[in-house]
């Protein structure tokens, strides 16, 4: 999509912190950390959010989550938490399917 910013981030027209990249997907460090780790991992391909998820397009979703348990070892990590908001309601800001890997200190349940 033209006019979204993860999109533009994934085409390197925005500069981003790259954390990780292959054909399927893009992780990168948050503009606004919430904790001592935290990256968003995306799908290349344009998805608003999980809602959009379909048999069509699930299987980038586990592709994510396999880079996603990949990066945690890599980086040591055994403790974190991994978050996708859903609409405004929810905290959603940028409508690009993403989720959150937050790390590195003590989190609160439930979450506000
Ligand atoms: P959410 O509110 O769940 O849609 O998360 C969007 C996240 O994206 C939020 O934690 C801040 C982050 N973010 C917004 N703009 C940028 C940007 O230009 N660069 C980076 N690296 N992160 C961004």
């Amino acid at each position: 999509m033209s006019d979204c910013l993860f999109c533009k981030i994934v085409a390197g027209e925005i500069p981003s912190s790259k954390v990780y990249e292959d054909d399927v997907c893009y992780a990168f460090n948050d503009i606004d950390p919430q904790a001592p780790t935290h990256f968003l991992v995306v799908p290349k391909a344009h998805i608003g959010s999980v809602s959009e998820i379909t048999a069509d397009n699930s299987t980038v979703v586990a592709h994510i989550f396999e880079v996603i348990a990949k990066l945690t070892k890599e980086k040591g990590l055994d403790s974190y938490r991994v978050v996708s908001n859903i609409g405004e309601q929810a905290g959603q800001s940028v409508f690009h399917l993403h989720f959150h890997v937050l790390s590195g200190r003590d989190m609160t349940w439930p979450p506000g």
